[in-house]
Parts: structure tokens; sequence; C-alpha cells
């Protein structure tokens, strides 16, 4: 087991309806993540949510382009896969999942609602160089270590991950408390690019009883 202590955080990724089952955006497996996150989050002392949140033709929208869903395309800041529309502000798909429930969350982050530019990261906008805020939120509140959970492992939760380590935060992924989607092997990819920049890799059983 891993003793959570003070310093500790958790920060729940976009467990939001397009990303679950009948969503714009559905990861497969995604509902399974919710009790997991449940159980975990009453266990830390600091808990953040994060959501996608997209403006109507947000530029990581396959429709704002004419183009198909899961093409590629080269945005001013580098390549973009396109999306389904998803995440639209202030929508139901948008909303967190009805079952999620984490009374506790202090934070909520919302990103991704610059229209030109995405956010996979909580930390870092897409164009590396505009900060959500979150590094500083998760300083000022002592945090040292961030546990991660949510959707989709290799997108928002490894971004994610990814800019915790370069934020300076030991980060630790709990595996079976996220769901990837897994295309063209982008998965694989991101638990090597995560193991290489030092991510640790638990399960939830690890922190908390089944
Ligand atoms: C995500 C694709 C687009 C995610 C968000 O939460 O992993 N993936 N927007
Ligand atoms: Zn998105």
């Amino acid at each position: 087991m891993i003793e959570i202590r003070s310093g500790d955080a958790l920060l729940i990724v976009d467990v939001q309806n397009d990303f679950c089952a009948g969503g714009a955006l559905a990861v497969p497996d995604g509902d399974a993540v919710v009790p997991i996150v449940n159980r975990l989050a009453t266990a830390f002392p600091v808990t953040v949510l994060t959501q996608d949140w997209h403006t109507p033709g947000h530029a990581s929208f396959a429709s704002t382009h004419g183009r198909e869903p899961f093409d590629t395309l080269e945005l001013g800041y580098g390549p973009q896969v396109l999306w389904p529309d998803h995440c639209v502000m202030g929508s139901e798909g948008a909303a967190f999942h009805s079952e999620l429930a984490v009374p506790t969350a202090q934070m909520v982050v919302r990103k991704g609602f610059h229209p030109q530019v995405d956010s996979y990261s909580a930390f870092v906008e897409a164009d590396r160089r505009t900060p959500t805020g979150l590094v500083g939120y998760l300083r000022e509140r002592g945090v040292e270590r961030v546990f991660i959970c949510g959707l989709a492992t290799d997108f928002c939760v490894a971004w994610t991950a990814m800019d915790g380590r370069n934020a300076g935060f030991d980060v630790i992924v709990i595996e079976d408390a996220c769901r990837a989607i897994d295309l063209d092997g982008s998965l694989a990819k991101a638990w090597d690019d995560m193991t290489r920049l030092g991510v640790g890799r638990i399960g939830a059983s690890d922190l908390v009883a089944a």
C-alpha cells in the first residue's frame, strides 16, 4: 500500500458525459472509472477536477475544418488530432458523469476554452506556452505529489502527467482508474513517454481498499 499523506493531491481528469457511454467522443469502457474514482476521491487532502471545455466551432473539432474525425491537421502550434465535436461549454456532454460523486473536490480546472488552441494537459495548453494556473494552485496548496486518474489515459491523462513532471511534481498515474482512446498505438506510446519522464504507474488497490 502507498500511504496518502499531506502534500498529496488527486487530479480527476475529464470524467464527463461526452467521454462516457453514449457521448460524442466515448472512450471504450470509460464509465468504468466512475466507481473507482469515487472511492479514491475522499482519501486525498487535495482534490481537483478537470473539465474539457471547448467553444462551439473549436479548432480541435473536425467539423470546424470540414474534415473527418480522427484526421490530423497542422495548426499554428503543431499537429492536432481532429475530434468529433465534444465538451462544448455549458452543454450536457460537457457536464460531469451523473454518477461521479466527488463532493470533496476543491477546484475545477476548465481547459480548451480558447477557440484556436486545444489543451489535453491540465497544466499547459497545446501551444505549450499558455498556463492554466494549476501549477500555481497546487504549489500554493503545498502539493508535492500528484496522483492522476480519469479519461483518457493516452491524451488528457498522459499530457497532464508529463506536464506535472515538467513542473517539478512527483506524478503517479492510477492505471485502472483510467481508460484510453488508443488511436494508432497512442496508448503504448503514452506509457513509453510517461515512463521516460519518471511518471509512476500503480493500481487503485495500492491506495484504497476495493
Ligand atoms: C480528450 C481528446 C480531446 C481527453 C479531450 O480528455 O483525453 N481527448 N479532448
Ligand atoms: Zn477536447
